[in-house]
This record gives C-alpha cells, sequence and structure tokens, in this order.
C-alpha cells in the first residue's frame, strides 16, 4: 500500500526541495565537495548553484574547494580547465561525465556551465545517478520570455483585460518598477533551469510611463533588475514606443527616413546601454492593432526596423520586430480582405532588405494564438532575414489559467513537427535545428501568485517552453513525464499528472475550436464561449456560418491563402480530403452534410467532438480527485477549484456549440444525446 504523501511546494516548481538526503554514502560523499575555480559572474554562480541546488533539494552539504584529492563533483569552462579533454561542445552547451570515480560538469561557456548544473541537478532529482556521459546544448541562440506586464496593477494584456493572467506582475505595481529582489532570483532561476537566456519585461503594448523605459527615470531600477538576472546568464531586452522621438524626444516625426529620427535614437540608445551594456535591444510592435509605425509615414518594415536597428548597432544589441501586422479595422461585410494574408503578403516582399542586426518575431500562426491554427507561411518562405517563432505561453484563447490546456503538445505536434516543404529540413524543429530559424519566444504566464501561474498545473507550460526552446524535437509526453517526475516525485502521482497534461490539449480542441474554426471566444475577454462574439466586428476573425456551411474558403479558388505556402503544402491543404483536420475550417467553407474521412458528416463530427471533449475534460477533473490525501491537500485544493471552473467552462462550451448547429441546421444527434432548444 502506498500511504505516504506526496508533498509538494507550488512555489518551487519543477524544482522541488526535497530535503532529505536519499542517497547512499558513497554517492553523498562526492556530491559534498564540489572542485572549482571560477571567477566570471556567470561561472561562478553556476558553482553556488550546484552548491545551493544540492542542499536545498537533496539536503547535501557540500564546500566549495579549488583542489581536492578525494572523489568530488570538478567542475569548469572549457578555459578554465586546462589539460583535461572535453568531447566537442557547442555554444552554452556542456558535457556530464563520470570520471575515475568524480563527476566531471564542463561548459564550453559560462552559461553552458550553468546549464550543466541544472541538468546534473535534474538527472539526480529524476533518480538517475550516473555513470554519466552527457552532451548537450541548446538548438538555438535565442530564448525568451515577452512579458506582457503592464505598469498598472495587474499583468494585464491590453485593453483593461488580464487575458490568461491571474496575479499582477512580478516587476511592476501600482504604476511603478516594483519588485521583490528574492523573487526575481528565484525566477532567474527557474528560467536558466530550463535554458531560458532573455527576459523582456514590458508589455509589447508601450503605454503609459512604459514609454519613459528608455530615459534616466526608470533605467536605474531596471538596471538592478537586470544585474539580478545577469548571473544566471540572462539578458534583458526593452519593448519600446515605436514613436518615442515624438512623444518625448521633442520631434514632430517619428518618420524612419528623417535623419533627426534616427539620431535621437541613437543618443538615446547610447544612454540605455550606459545604465545596461549588456542590454540584448529593443522588441517592438508597430503598424498593429493601433500602434503607431512605419506605415504611418508611407515607409516599410524594412526602414522602420534599421532605423531602430542602426542606433543598436554599436551596441551590439538587436532589434526584435514582430510581424503581427493586419488591419484591424475590417468591416465584416468585405469578403476581399482576409486577416491571415496579411503577414506573408507584408514581410515576405520585404526579404533581403533588413539590416544584419534585425530579427523578425512571427507568430506561430497567422492569426492570434488559437486553439488550432495553420503555421505562418512566412516560415520558410524568408531566406535572407533573421527570425524567431513566437509562441504565447499564457492562455489567453487556451482557458485563462483558469483550464488546463498542456501547450507544449501543441507547440510540439501542430507547430515543431510541421514541414512547410521548403527545402530538405523544412520542419520548424528542423529550421530551428538548422538556425534558419534562431529562436523560440514566449509571451509569459508569470505572475506574483505564490504558485507563479495562478493555475498551478499551467507550470508545465512554462517549464516544456524552456525544453522545446532547447530542443525543438522533444516529445510532449516527455515533457510532462519529467515535469511530472520533477514537481511530484512520487512514481504513482507523476503518472497520473502527466496524463491529465496530455489528455488536456486534445479535450480543449475537441469544445472550443470546432475543426479550426477560431474566436468563437467572448470579445475581448476571451475565456468563454460567445459564438458570433467576433463575427460582425473588426478583426477580420469571421466564420460565416449559415444554414448550409461554415468557415471561409482559402484555397486558391477562394483568398488565396494557401497559395503563400509551398506548392505541396498548398496541395495539401487545398484538398479537404488531406487537409489536417484540426484546422479544415480553417482552410475550407464546407457544407455540414460534408463527409468526412471517418465516414461522418461535419455536423456530426462537430456534435461528437462537443461531447466526448467535455466528457475527456471530466475524465481530467476526475483523474485529479483520485490524488485526494495523496497530495498535500492545499496543493490539490487549488488545483481543483481551477478544475471546477474549467469543467464548467468546457459544459458551457459543448452546450452552446452544439446548439447553435442544431438551430441553424434542425438536425439531431444521431445518437440521441441531449442537444438544448
Ligand atoms: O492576442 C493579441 C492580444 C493583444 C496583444 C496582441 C499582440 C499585446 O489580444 O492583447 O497585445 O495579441 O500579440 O500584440
Amino acid at each position: 500500500m502506498h500511504n505516504t504523501i506526496c508533498h509538494v511546494n507550488e512555489y518551487d516548481c519543477w524544482l522541488q526541495n526535497r530535503g532529505t538526503n536519499s542517497f547512499d554514502a558513497g554517492l553523498a560523499g562526492i556530491l559534498s565537495t564540489i572542485v572549482a575555480n571560477e571567477k566570471g559572474e556567470v561561472a561562478a554562480n553556476a558553482v553556488k548553484e550546484l552548491q545551493r541546488g544540492l542542499s536545498r533539494m537533496f539536503g547535501i552539504d557540500s564546500k566549495i574547494t579549488e583542489k581536492s584529492s578525494a572523489a568530488c563533483v570538478r567542475m569548469g569552462t572549457v578555459s578554465s580547465l586546462p589539460g583535461i579533454a572535453f568531447p566537442p561542445m557547442k555554444a552554452e552547451g556542456f558535457s556530464i561525465k563520470s570520471a575515475n570515480g568524480d563527476f566531471l560538469i564542463a561548459g564550453a561557456d559560462a552559461s553552458g556551465l550553468l546549464y550543466g548544473v541544472y541538468r546534473f541537478l535534474t538527472e539526480l532529482a529524476l533518480g538517475n545517478t550516473g555513470p554519466f556521459d552527457i552532451v548537450d546544448a541548446p538548438a538555438c541562440p535565442t530564448r525568451m520570455i515577452n512579458h506582457w506586464d503592464t505598469l498598472e496593477n495587474f499583468t494585464r494584456v491590453a485593453r483593461g483585460f488580464k487575458r490568461g493572467m491571474k496575479g499582477d506582475s512580478i516587476f511592476f505595481k501600482d504604476g511603478k518598477i516594483h519588485y521583490d529582489p528574492q523573487r526575481i532570483e528565484d525566477y532567474a532561476r527557474l528560467l536558466a533551469s530550463v535554458g531560458i537566456n532573455l527576459v523582456s519585461p514590458n508589455n509589447v503594448n508601450v503605454r503609459g510611463d512604459a514609454k519613459f523605459f528608455i530615459t534616466e527615470k526608470h533605467l536605474p531600477e531596471l538596471a538592478k533588475i537586470a544585474a539580478i538576472l545577469r548571473p544566471f546568464g540572462i539578458r534583458m531586452m526593452l519593448a519600446v514606443y515605436y514613436c518615442s522621438s515624438m512623444a518625448f524626444g521633442g520631434l514632430d516625426t517619428a518618420d524612419p527616413l528623417d535623419a533627426r529620427v534616427g539620431d535621437w535614437w541613437k543618443k538615446q540608445t547610447d544612454l540605455v546601454y550606459r545604465h545596461i551594456p549588456d542590454l540584448a535591444g529593443y522588441v517592438v510592435k508597430a503598424d498593429s492593432e493601433g500602434e503607431p509605425g512605419p506605415f504611418d509615414y508611407g515607409r516599410t518594415h524594412a526602414e522602420g526596423a534599421n532605423m531602430l536597428a542602426r542606433a543598436l548597432k554599436p551596441h551590439g544589441g538587436d532589434v526584435m520586430w514582430r510581424c503581427f501586422v493586419y488591419d484591424c479595422q475590417q468591416d465584416w461585410r468585405d469578403h476581399s480582405k482576409d486577416r491571415p494574408k496579411a503577414c506573408y503578403d507584408i514581410f515576405a516582399p520585404l526579404d533581403g532588405q533588413f539590416d544584419d542586426n534585425v530579427v523578425l518575431q512571427i507568430k506561430n500562426g497567422p492569426l492570434d494564438f488559437q486553439v488550432y491554427e495553420p503555421v505562418t507561411p512566412l516560415f520558410g518562405a524568408l531566406k535572407k532575414t533573421r527570425h524567431v517563432l513566437e509562441v504565447q505561453i499564457a492562455q489567453e484563447y487556451t482557458g485563462h489559467q483558469t483550464d488546463v490546456a498542456f501547450l507544449p503538445y501543441f507547440w510540439s505536434t501542430e507547430v515543431m513537427d510541421f514541414d512547410m516543404k521548403t527545402g530538405p529540413n523544412s520542419t520548424i524543429a528542423g529550421m530551428i535545428e538548422d538556425g534558419v530559424i534562431e529562436g523560440f519566444i514566449g509571451v509569459g504566464n508569470i505572475c506574483d501568485d505564490n504558485n507563479w501561474t495562478g493555475l498551478t498545473l499551467a507550470q508545465a507550460n512554462f517549464y516544456g517552453f524552456g525544453r522545446l526552446g532547447w530542443d525543438p524535437k522533444t516529445r510532449p509526453q516527455a515533457i510532462a513525464d519529467d515535469w511530472a517526475r520533477l514537481t511530484y516525485g512520487d512514481e504513482k502521482v507523476s503518472a497520473i499528472a502527466a496524463k491529465i497534461q496530455m489528455d488536456s490539449y486534445p479535450a480543449l480542441g475537441k469544445v472550443n475550436n470546432p475543426f479550426g474554426v477560431s474566436f468563437m471566444c467572448k470579445p475581448d475577454f476571451h475565456y468563454g464561449p460567445s459564438i458570433e462574439g467576433y463575427e460582425y466586428a473588426k478583426w477580420g476573425t469571421y466564420h460565416r456560418a449559415n444554414h448550409e456551411g461554415i468557415g471561409i474558403d482559402r484555397t486558391a479558388s477562394g483568398t488565396g491563402y494557401t497559395t503563400q505556402y509551398s506548392p505541396e503544402v498548398d496541395k495539401m491543404f487545398s484538398d479537404p480530403a488531406t487537409c489536417p483536420e484540426n484546422i479544415l475550417l480553417f482552410i475550407h467553407r464546407l457544407r455540414y452534410d460534408h463527409v468526412m474521412n471517418n465516414g461522418k458528416t461535419l455536423l456530426q463530427n462537430i456534435y461528437n467532438n462537443h461531447f466526448e471533449g467535455y466528457e475527456e475534460t471530466r475524465g481530467m477533473v476526475d483523474a485529479w480527485k483520485s490524488l485526494e490525501g495523496k497530495i498535500n491537500d492545499d496543493y490539490f485544493n487549488t488545483v481543483l477549484e481551477r478544475f471546477e471552473l474549467h469543467l464548467d467552462n468546457a459544459h458551457e462550451w459543448c452546450d452552446q456549440i452544439n446548439t447553435y448547429f442544431r438551430r441553424y441546421t434542425g438536425i439531431n444527434d444521431e445518437q440521441g444525446r441531449k442537444i438544448y432548444d
């Protein structure tokens, strides 16, 4: 019988403090001596992190010394360990070896050493005590969290709605930069433990006083945050306001081709770097959802981005230029415009015109972080422009950190695995490995709640984001398993928690995204159903359901969206029989009596998915309930509270969507299940 209660501290996430030493005497002896001689800020911190981690996670008190003849952990960067042979390591990589009774942790560089330390601690926590022969490195150089935090209270996304967040920012409060340094350090540890090396704290909609982040008013405080992140190998970026030269620069223009504008940015950027010399650069949202940009001056996005890039260039900084540019003032009556086409139409023709320190930041899908969407066609199309992939860790459209939705499942199976067929290794993961896509950016889901993410189980999304940025081919099952074992320790509890995570995304897709129809959510708030909430709005997010059918024809015979892809993908998408079902109605307008590959009609499949999705959600909740008494009550209950809301939400989605389609079609469910009038 298994009677012990698994104690989990929600604050510690996957770096649980197990406290007591359960290693045998031999192993504990080796771990009690760390031999290192590191002086640099990051490398010296790596040594301390090993000491702290061994103490916190395993109750081993170790001493750090420069020499030892006893068996020990030897560690250092390649340059500080002369005379020892290492396998070749890539930048930020490490090797962990068992040799002559010692453990040897070597970093290609200081960050690599730090990542080697976390990997070593992780292996021990997973029960692997060696012998070790691990060589590893991150797949891409840019692994970044974009916080969408505002100075006003709470981590708000825009227009006054939290959209996926609970709690407030860990950086800002009451209109000011305000933080607990210990909390920032703990955050940095979590980030570095999964290989994240960049953070931008402020929202890309740069409003109010956040516009002044690049001035003396705020730079000293921001520099202090940067200083806490630095020993963890993490650099800061800042989201900047495109029209700063007008907002407080005393100019009457932000025209990128006006020399006064470029000069102003150069001076301002010099000031920024006096405070934060290793700032990684600026993140920019321009000509997007009401934010100003180069279009206001009749200039291209290359001209706008290059102007900022030139100010950053002498300091080694990059511009992360977001490609979320589309017309948000559409008229639903006008069928000639198709929002998902905008990103490619605007940016593909500019390929080759960007400076070498401009990096285009492209959302995974062409619409906006919906539950299912095709991969943005710009990937694979850009040949001469640096670019990165942006996903949303915050559950804006995927359940607001109230509902459980394991996003690595989606990022992996629908994004990383998708083959753009633009070359020999043209899955998104392949392009990341080949350096074609040079980074993975996530809109953060962190807040000041004790558990960091509001919904405790959403810690797995933060964790999984890091894992996929490190290795984009990591399977979601491995992420779920490792996250669960590191969090819970106990095998039975871990198996149940991992299964809940793995079941969650397919269940979500079944209840609230009928075959790729998106934006059926409550306008602005983005949680809960409102089937026609966006139907007559200006945002370009229509499904155009009527009594016969639903969806938009985005093939060559319709809006032409699919022609933005390679011929092979265009062909696969264009035939409803080969188009991936998760995005079928994103690409096609189909009649409700269209027979799908399983021989059932579209309508019947919609009904089936909704009934099943709700039952699957109930199954997840029951699985969680089975953990009562097996896990500490406080942890168990906070998760259960959210699960109850989640189940209500799934119920509402299921019934509203089924009723909507039955009202339109007058056709009943073939299995006679209850659909309300
Ligand atoms: O999903 C949308 C959000 C906006 C956000 C925008 C973006 C920061 O609703 O709040 O703005 O995406 O990505 O810029």
